[in-house]
């Protein structure tokens, strides 16, 4: 992952040739327009499984210690942030992700700064390392109803 702030990468999962794939753009306003695009119930989550129906998971996003949903769990509630994880004690921890029914973000720094990755899909990430993001959340955007700025 890159430090330097002033060259964040902006990632979102899609689809490529019906298989799981990160687009990752050094804009944030692409990444949030291919968010928006692959939505509930579209190709992504046949391709990426581990996927459900809104109405099944909660509007909370629950961030875990370990793998699979082990260890400390983290809670952030629907539409509300948190800027600097490390605040809780949580600071570069979490390593894998409850299904949410929201859009949500993870940034790599505090202050939603640094890489992000925007996930607008009820799917759950069973182990971040695969996506390069294992023991990185320093802050947490659950988007809520509102979702993010389309
Ligand atoms: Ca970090």
């Amino acid at each position: 992952m890159n430090e330097d702030l002033s060259g964040s990468l902006y990632m979102t999962p899609t689809v490529f040739e019906e298989r799981p794939a990160i687009a990752a753009y050094t804009e944030r306003v692409p990444m949030v327009r291919e968010a928006a695009r692959l939505r509930v119930g579209t190709e992504l989550c046949r391709a990426y499984g581990y996927c459900y129906e809104p109405s099944q998971v909660p509007s909370y996003l629950d961030l875990w210690e370990h793998m699979d949903w082990q260890g400390d769990g983290f809670r952030i509630p629907a539409g509300e942030k948190v800027s600097r994880l490390g605040d809780y004690g949580a600071n570069d921890f979490f390593s894998s992700i409850s299904a949410c029914r929201f859009a949500y973000s993870i940034f790599e720094h505090v202050d939603y700064r640094g890489n992000e990755y925007m996930l607008n899909a009820p799917c759950s990430l069973s182990y971040l390392a695969g996506m390069g993001w294992n023991d990185k959340i320093s802050s947490v955007i659950n988007w809520g109803p509102a979702g993010p700025p389309w």
